[in-house]
């Protein structure tokens, strides 16, 4: 017999121990926020923020329409569970509680996420949700390469599938398909977008189109400055529309006046479900939970306060408003991110397969202590009530919660996109000071071996959109060992990574040479003593 599954009707009146239902009644919540990307990770933070929001205030106004990425395993996930999903937070007793130490799990039933969609197939929902007028806010967690973006900073035109979607942009503003007497155009028959970016503008096309109200894009991803960043690739892809004049003119404009774009910065450590949480999360609620998300107890959420319109009182349930995020991001990127990816790479070389484990080790967590003092730490002003040193002694214990079994090669995908983000600027801003920094060197070894060792049978997987660039430009393994100098070259030749600053810094390149060497060493030394 199968076991019954989480949904509305299933849903407990009484919750047992270390379980709890939504904190409001998701049925009673309109949607007032299209969100692009809802992978686990937006589940475990946002979605959880907006939910306790609703709750304090009262103000239903803020239930979420989730979008997909390509793929519909997430809306076959939520559907038919009415969109509601577990949390399971996870983490340890603290010092002081009669069992310290020990490992505990809570579950959280949310159901802020009220509609669940695939663009594959409802893309017009998407749209029509986007112009209507009680939408206020569009947000995305699409990660670092969901942005599209070309080096220049600007959405790639060049390929296929924003051509494609800038033509459904261009029908958008020259003709209201709804519009069309007679059409009658079905929601579910509108052609499908391809991109989240080319989805996300075709919204704002048909609310300008519309006359609809002001409308806030917020950007929720790991990437420096994200909302002049989104704002930029939107841009970009608005303006390559072929309309006529006045249609461009008032078109751009809108976009200029109507819409913000608010920087944020997210945290939450939040590694993909194991089948162990999913028997842990079924002890606790007696429920099959299919989009069941894992996360640690920590959360952060630093928001600028610059929306076009209303939003949900977000500060009520945690989060911090304030008129600079930038602070709060770079510590976060800096610190938390880069050591994540140090972790990574020198993780997987060194055998380790969680960043549990590699942060357990002595000599992995004197590295990366030493690198944030020497490399990252200096580089950072501190925000306002955050003391960089308590931050950082945080996240390493963070990272050491045995409870999560966060992979190290989960982490290490998209190397490409998330150094530029997390490590190079940093870089940077030694070099600029009058620096080497060794220690970011050694970081930007570790990814180098990482893909050199993807090449040798059996080795790890490289995940990357650049993956093919970055095979080609480290050439085979033997190479890091025969022309370490050679391959440093070709990777630093990557201009979509690596900034004039940095590539043209001799004396950084030949720093990430000899740390190819130290790297390869320290993993040796640790894969021997651990058998
Ligand atoms: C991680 C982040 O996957 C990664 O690259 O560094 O997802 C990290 O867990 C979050 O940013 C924590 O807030």
């Amino acid at each position: 017999m199968s076991r019954p599954r989480l949904s509305y009707a299933t849903l407990p009146a009484r919750f047992g121990p270390h379980v709890d239902g939504p904190a409001i009644d998701p049925l009673t919540l309109s949607i007032g926020i299209v969100h692009f990307g809802i992978g686990a990770f937006h589940r475990s933070h946002q979605a959880v923020f907006t939910e306790d929001a609703a709750a304090v205030s009262g103000d239903r106004r803020w239930g979420i329409l989730g979008v997909t990425g390509r793929s519909e395993t997430v809306v076959r996930q939520l559907r038919p569970q009415d969109c509601l999903y577990g949390v399971l937070q996870k983490g340890v007793l603290p010092v002081g509680s009669a069992r310290a130490g020990e490992a505990a799990a809570d579950l959280r039933v949310i159901g802020s996420i009220r509609e669940a969609v695939w663009p594959g197939r409802d893309s017009g929902r998407v749209v029509a949700a986007m112009a209507h007028p009680t939408t206020h806010i569009a947000s995305l967690t699409i990660t670092e390469k969901g942005y599209l973006r070309g080096s220049d900073g600007a959405i790639d035109l060049a390929l296929p599938e924003v051509g494609l979607d800038l033509a459904l942009i261009e029908r958008e503003l020259i003709r209201d398909p709804a519009d069309v007497a007679g059409a009658a155009t079905k929601i579910g028959e509108e052609a499908a977008s391809h991109t989240a970016i080319g989805l996300l503008v075709r919204g704002l096309a048909r609310r300008y189109r519309r006359g609809g109200p002001p409308l806030t894009v917020l950007a929720c991803d790991n990437v420096v400055n994200n909302g002049a960043m989104v704002k930029r690739v939107v841009l970009s892809l608005a303006a390559a529309v072929q309309v006529e004049e006045p249609v461009r003119a008032g078109w751009l404009g809108w976009l200029e006046e109507s819409v913000s774009y608010p920087s944020s910065m997210v945290d939450r450590i939040t590694p993909a479900a194991t089948d162990h949480d999913h028997a842990e999360a079924f002890a606790l609620l007696g429920l099959e939970d299919e989009a069941l998300v894992v996360a640690e107890p920590f959360s952060q959420w630093v928001i600028e306060d610059d929306f076009a319109g209303p939003r949900p009182a977000w500060e009520r349930a945690g989060a911090i408003l304030t008129a600079d995020v930038t602070p709060f991001e770079r510590a976060k990127l800096r610190i938390l991110n880069a050591t994540h990816s140090l972790l990574a790479y020198i993780g997987v070389l060194a055998g380790y397969a969680t960043i549990a484990d590699a942060v357990a080790d002595d000599q992995l967590r004197a590295i990366a202590r030493r690198i944030l003092d020497d490399d990252i730490l200096p580089t950072l002003q501190a925000p306002e009530g955050l003391d960089l040193a308590r931050y950082r002694d945080e996240v390493l214990s963070r990272f050491a919660n045995p409870a999560l079994a966060h992979t190290t090669i989960q982490i290490a995908m998209d190397g490409s996109q998330k150094l530029p983000n997390r490590v190079l600027g940093t870089a940077s801003d030694r070099i600029a000071a009058g620096y080497v920094p060794a220690g970011l060197a050694f970081v930007i070894a570790a990814w180098i071996r990482f893909i050199a060792a993807g090449l040798e049978p059996g080795g790890p997987s490289l995940d990357d959109p650049m993956a093919a660039q970055l095979r080609a430009a480290v050439g085979s393994p033997a190479a890091i060992e025969s022309d370490p100098a050679g391959v440093v070259e070709r990777v630093f030749a990557l201009r979509e990574v690596f900034s004039p600053r940095l590539r043209e810094s001799g004396d950084f390149r030949a720093a990430v040479v000899a740390q190819l060497a130290e790297v390869g060493s320290v993993t040796a030394e640790i894969r021997k003593s651990n058998g």
